[in-house]
């Protein structure tokens, strides 16, 4: 079993490689809820969506968000009644979200619910939120702190942010099944996903960095040089305090990692990292890359 740390954007891409050389059953991914959001009454958890939609096969992989072939009727309608939904909602996708809005409500454990729903989608691999709690990462703007997805949709991240913070009730704690699975794996995998949004989110939770202290970690850097291979990594880091780019990428995650994986065009020298085309354009380098971390993950397990 491998366990894979991931956003939205960037890991999935991997996965989608990682499904066509692993067994399925040993896939397992610990997903970021930090940028989850309650609109129009329903709850969206976007990178447990993404993830799970892509294992089930129905991913628009356009956007790498929502469903393929997805109708938006219902935010249409809701718009014009005057709703201010700034995330543009599939009607499928809704569904979704009113599922796991009224079961959150029910009082279920975010990650029964995900089990839920992955099973009604036929999913194969174990997906798993990194914490049952809700937590926010926000931005620090001129008009204050504002929620993530406020600030990368309402104001397409061209607004200037000066800091990132993680808001909740109580600190955040990872679950128990998460811990389980880091510890019944043979390896564990940071996706190319956003290190400051994404990963950290999941590193923060009580438990996590522990349970990675012991486990061979192979991160595979979501830069080259200092501009992302997809979304906001760059401002975002810079707002963090750390340098875009893989150095700071590396200094996120502190001591945690064995191996670091960087693009073979990214002009940044990382000592003893090593080098491959992480640039997933399609479903052969996606695929491409995942055997390269399977390998690498049997050079240190
Ligand atoms: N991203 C957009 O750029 N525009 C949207 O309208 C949008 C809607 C949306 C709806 C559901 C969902 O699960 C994700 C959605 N995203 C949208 C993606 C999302 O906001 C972020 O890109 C992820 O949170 C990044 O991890």
């Amino acid at each position: 079993m491998i366990t894979f740390l991931s956003g939205g954007t960037g890991t999935p891409k991997l996965l989608r490689g990682m499904q066509k050389v692993m067994d399925r059953h040993e896939i397992a991914v610990i997903v970021n809820t930090a940028e989850d959001i309650w609109i129009s009454g329903n709850h969206i958890s976007p990178d447990i969506d993404t993830v799970m939609y892509l294992f089930a096969g129905v991913l628009n992989t356009e956007t790498w968000w929502g469903m393929r072939n997805d109708t938006f009727t219902t935010h249409e309608e809701a718009t014009m009644l005057g709703i201010d939904e700034f995330l543009t909602i599939g009607d499928r996708d809704r569904a979704v979200h009113i599922a796991r809005g009224e079961m959150l409500r029910n009082g279920m454990r975010l990650t029964n619910i995900t089990k839920v729903l992955c099973e009604r989608y036929g999913v194969r691999e174990t997906v798993l939120p990194m914490t049952d709690t809700e937590v926010t990462t926000q931005v620090k703007t001129d008009l204050g702190f504002i929620h993530f997805q406020e600030y990368w949709i309402r104001a397409k991240g061209q607004i200037a942010i000066f800091e990132v913070i993680r808001s909740f009730r109580e600190p955040p704690v990872a679950t128990a099944e998460a811990l389980a699975t880091i510890a019944a794996s043979d390896a564990v995998v940071i996706g190319p996903s956003n290190p400051i949004t994404s990963i950290l989110p999941i590193l923060s939770c009580a438990g996590i960095r522990e349970a990675l202290q012991n486990k061979p970690v192979v991160a595979v850097s979501p830069f080259i040089g200092d501009a992302p291979i997809s979304g906001p990594a760059g401002a975002l880091m810079k707002a963090a305090g750390y340098a875009p780019g893989s150095i700071g990428t590396v200094n996120c995650y502190n001591g945690l990692v064995d191996i670091f994986v960087q693009d073979i065009r990214d002009p940044v020298e990382v000592s003893q990292s090593t080098r491959f085309d992480t640039l997933m354009i399609d479903e052969e380098k996606s695929i491409a890359l995942a055997q390269e971390v399977l390998r690498l993950v049997d050079t240190i397990r």
